[in-house]
């Protein structure tokens, strides 16, 4: 791995992790080989929408010959690939042709818009984009125009689904398959995005290792096996979907992914129930919505066995109606793109499920709850969340300044939670120290947000917090003080002026308010606490504007 790139494990941390059998010197391209070479008929991915089913052996060759078609165009390894697909089977076949060759996906999500995207084309040099032509009734081929006119370094668009319009079709790039040096196990294998508390999102670098290390603990905790089939629902390219133990996790077991192109319970119960489909994971919004659904469904759901649930804190009350709705398991998830992910195992006593937010997947997985002189706290005692493990990062991607900041000195990652850890070893997160809004485990980062609204001349300064939702647990309040003088905007202006501006539109604050000043603490810097309290009150008030 290239050091200036990315921070990684040293030498004694990754000689353990190595000798307890964590890391065992596999990648994703030759896990997939293995697979298509042991049970080359079984399915590995259906898509529904394009009436698709391929087995392992077409994922495999699909792959192989993407990769070459790749290779021709000069994508070699250590290169950057923005991959912003929506759940469609060639997800699979470009990021696994990706893989293969040690070139790097970087994990758009279809939320993402122009700010995002070019940043993450510019940031990271990336040679080539990949895209669906359209989605959700939108038109990704514009997006990339407008992307590729300010993008130095990107040489190819490639549109995995519809009409390739100006752009290069993926079906078009594949090509009889070369051999090509594979990646190494300690290589990075993708850039996965960060929810984020600064400016700009940063970029988390996995490797193989360490990843299907993750794969294969949480597929041991959660039961996946061959016979597993998983839904996937939340973006593909989520960290919790793809990998907890998600679509990645089911492959390397040997099982189905069924790609679900919708979340709504209207979409997703009759694939539940065509597919036969084992488990699934979903953030706490929908899990609400899908179990209100499900008691009264003539869809059959009786093969789900683990419902899995996380991304965000999941209500105990809304805990407690899962296991009777579906008569399944309830698995909550506490995870992060970062790395650690805890789960909730599934002989847990009901009261464990219902009220904590799971244990770590790996022995080796060091937990540190901290007062804010970063002291241990006395068992039991709430404090912020540190850890260092196999499969969690030492460093962002080309970030050195925020990671002094995100990290210690002994390299454990600082994750900005608030937890307490029961006497069981079981997580509960309490609350949050980062700069950011969980927005139904969508993560806005505050400042991100407040440097956009910043932007319009009206605006003399903005402070974003997270207001409480019943729904979405939380949403977006923005408190905005104005130029003296300045023809004054409304709020609906300002919203529009962000969205705009090209920014996903789940960052979008949901409410705008004018105020003169903001509240500040004893030694004059603005206080967010305050600004969560008030927007708290006012949305206990008119929950619904
Ligand atoms: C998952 O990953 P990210 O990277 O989108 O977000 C991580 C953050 C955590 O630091 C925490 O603040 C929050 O999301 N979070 C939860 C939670 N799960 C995640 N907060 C409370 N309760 C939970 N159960 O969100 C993610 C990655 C892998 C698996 C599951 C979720």
């Amino acid at each position: 791995m290239n050091l200036d790139d990315a921070p990684t494990w040293p030498p004694d941390f990754a000689e353990r992790y190595r000798a307890a059998g964590w890391w065992r010197g596999e990648t994703f391209g030759s896990m997939l080989r293995e697979r298509a070479e042991a049970h080359p008929d079984r399915i590995a991915v259906v898509d529904p929408v394009a009436e698709v089913r391929w087995s392992y052996a077409e994922l495999d060759r699909r792959a192989d010959r993407l990769a070459a078609g790749f290779l021709t165009r000069n994508i070699t390894k250590g290169d950057r690939v923005v991959v912003q697909l929506p759940n469609i089977a060639e997800f699979f076949e470009v990021v696994f042709a990706l893989f293969r060759i040690g070139a790097l996906p970087v994990f758009a999500l279809p939320a993402h818009r122009e700010t995002e995207i070019s940043y993450f084309c510019e940031f990271t040099e990336a040679v080539a984009y990949v895209i669906a032509a359209e989605h959700g009734g939108y038109d990704y081929r514009e997006l990339a125009a407008k992307t590729r006119a300010g993008a130095g370094t990107l040489r190819h668009v490639f549109v995995a689904a519809g009409d390739p319009g100006e752009f290069e079709a993926l079906s078009d790039v594949a090509e009889d398959p070369v051999s090509c040096a594979p990646p190494r196990p300690d290589d990075l294998a993708f850039l996965q995005l960060s929810g984020g508390s600064t400016g700009v999102p940063k970029l988390i670098p996995r490797t193989h290792d360490d990843y299907i290390y993750s794969l294969r603990g949480s597929n041991d905790i959660c039961g996946v096996d061959e016979n597993s089939v998983y839904l996937c629902v939340l973006p593909a390219a989520h960290n919790f979907p793809l990998s907890s133990p998600g679509s990645l996790g089911t492959l390397y077991a040997g099982g189905r992914v069924v790609l679900c192109p919708q979340p709504s319970p209207e979409v997703a119960f009759p694939l539940i129930d065509r597919e036969r489909v084992t488990l699934t994971g979903l953030v706490p919004p929908l899990a609400l919505l899908w179990t209100q659904a499900a008691t009264t469904t003539a869809y059959g759901l009786s093969s789900l066995d683990v419902l899995l649930v996380g991304g965000a804190k999941f209500s105990e009350e809304a805990a407690r109606r899962v296991g009777p709705a579906f008569g399944c398991t309830l698995q909550q998830v506490f995870g992060m793109a970062e790395g650690l992910v805890n789960y909730t195992r599934l002989d847990d006593p009901v009261e464990v499920i219902v009220t904590t937010q799971g244990r770590p997947i790996s022995p080796d997985d060091e937990i540190l709850v901290v007062d804010d002189e970063d002291r241990e706290v006395a068992p039991g005692e709430t404090g912020h969340l540190l850890t260092r493990g196999p499969y969690t990062i030492r460093g962002y991607w080309r970030a050195p300044e925020h990671n002094a900041r995100s990290f210690t000195e002994d390299g454990f990652y600082r994750t900005g939670d608030v937890v307490r850890v029961t006497a069981s070893g079981h997580i509960v997160v309490e609350g949050r120290a980062k700069d950011q809004i969980n927005r139904g485990g969508e993560k806005i980062a505050a400042e991100e947000v407040e440097n956009h609204i910043l932007a319009h001349p009206s605006v003399h300064d903005a402070n974003v917090v997270a207001e409480p939702d019943p729904y979405l647990g939380e949403r977006i309040r923005a408190y905005v003080i104005l130029r003296p003088g300045a023809a004054p905007p409304k709020p609906a202006d300002i919203k529009r002026f962000v969205r705009e501006r090209g920014l996903a539109a789940y960052k979008v604050p949901d409410r705008v308010e004018f105020v003169d000043v903001f509240p500040q603490t004893g030694v004059g810097k603005i206080s967010k606490k305050d600004l969560r309290t008030a927007a708290a009150r006012s949305a206990a008030i008119s929950p619904n504007t």
